[in-house]
């Protein structure tokens, strides 16, 4: 990225690019939700400011010709240089943004020729290694009165240039605004991280039970697909023990959106390995008839809770290859975020693996703690 200059980094997109969105966006800011405005009482993101005295910087809600439905934000600088932040994750838990293509939004300048610096950022702001400089910054320079959208691979955001450090994006907590005159006015709408397209997932057409099935029992599997008949084979032999038609209970599943038939093969009574197969040719994997078939799971079940016992160590001839010392064995205790008026940022606590929690206060830029 060091070979492309900061304003090649912002693109321009036409409106009729704006159709090019990946998969399900993460709505950072609409103004259109009490998830998506600057509610944080009602889960929104928040605005918070760092360098300043009361009023120096704001970022609020405003219905004053908003992009896209009712609300749009405005940013408004009353102090050279001053900045804050639009905190994207009202819990401070922070957001995963590794499966994100972009940062996506519209912005228009009051007057027109507004300059106004966004930066992304993570937990590790602040921290005495990292100054706000270490970061990479979208400059946005000569808004214009009309809205336009700005759209910004995250990999140029994140992968970072020489001496910027990239984002942890798996705590990615916020978008810095700063780098202003005195009386400038930004709005800002339909801020979103643009999403990897997910890929559908195909499941395969026999939903059989893999524990098995006791030879009394009566024996179904379920059929997303319609065929006239279908087949019980023996998996050993080769050597097919049952012929029947399954029953058709719905072209369509309301829930699942599949067509659901029932195969019964409750006339199989033998124990052994099977499979069914289709008319079609479709297949299942093996299956077992056996009386003992519920013996192992419920052994694996029961022993799943020895397992997840922290208080005591579990020894190597209870738990194999998953032997290990007693751990949490102190108090835990988790520390909150402070009121957001106050010129540090929140304390916030990790759980470690010994069981005690560490909080950690992140100083931030210009301010002291
Ligand atoms: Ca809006």
């Amino acid at each position: 990225m060091n070979s492309i200059k900061r304003s090649a980094l912002i693109t321009v997109l036409s409106l009729a690019s704006a159709a090019l969105l990946f998969g399900q966006d993460y709505v950072v800011y609409d103004g259109e939700s009490d998830k998506t405005d600057l509610n944080r009482q009602n889960g929104g993101s928040y605005y918070e400011k760092w360098w300043d005295k009361a009023g120096d910087n704001t970022m609020a809600d405003s219905t004053v010709s908003p992009h896209a439905g009712k609300q749009c934000a405005v940013w408004t600088c009353n102090k050279d240089w001053t900045g804050g932040s639009l905190m994207v994750d009202p819990s401070w838990v922070g957001v995963n943004i590794d499966p994100i293509t972009n940062f996506q939004f519209w912005a228009r300048g009051e007057k027109g020729g507004e300059n106004v610096s966004l930066m992304l950022f993570d937990r590790s702001l602040g921290q005495p290694k990292d100054g706000d400089g270490f970061y990479n910054t979208i400059e946005l320079k000569g808004l214009t009165t009309e809205w336009k959208k700005y759209s910004f691979g995250l990999s140029s955001l994140t992968n970072g240039r020489t001496g910027k450090r990239p984002l942890d994006t798996g705590m990615f907590e916020g978008i810095e605004f700063s780098g202003a005159q005195k009386g400038t006015v930004v709005y800002f709408d339909d801020m979103k991280f643009g999403m990897k397209p997910r890929k559908e997932i195909v499941y395969p057409a026999i939903k059989y039970n893999h524990i098995g099935y006791r030879p009394s029992d009566k024996k179904t599997v379920i059929l997303n697909k319609k065929v006239d008949t279908f087949r019980i084979v023996d998996a050993v032999s080769g050597k097919t023990v049952l012929t029947a038609k399954p029953v058709l209970e719905t072209e369509f599943d309301p829930d699942s959106g599949d067509l659901i038939a029932y195969a019964d093969f409750s006339a199989v009574t033998n124990s052994g390995k099977y499979r069914i197969e289709l008319a079609d040719g479709t297949k299942s994997g093996d299956f077992t008839i056996a009386p003992d078939v519920y013996k192992k799971p419920l052994i694996d079940m029961i022993r799943s809770y020895y397992y997840q016992r922290c208080g005591i160590a579990l020894e190597p001839k209870y738990a194999g290859k998953w032997t290990r010392e007693r751990c949490h064995t102190n108090d835990a205790r988790a520390s909150f975020a402070r009121a957001t008026t106050e010129r540090s940022s929140p304390g916030r606590s990790t759980c470690s693996t010994d069981g005690t929690t560490r909080a950690t206060t992140t100083s931030i830029p210009g301010t002291s703690t």
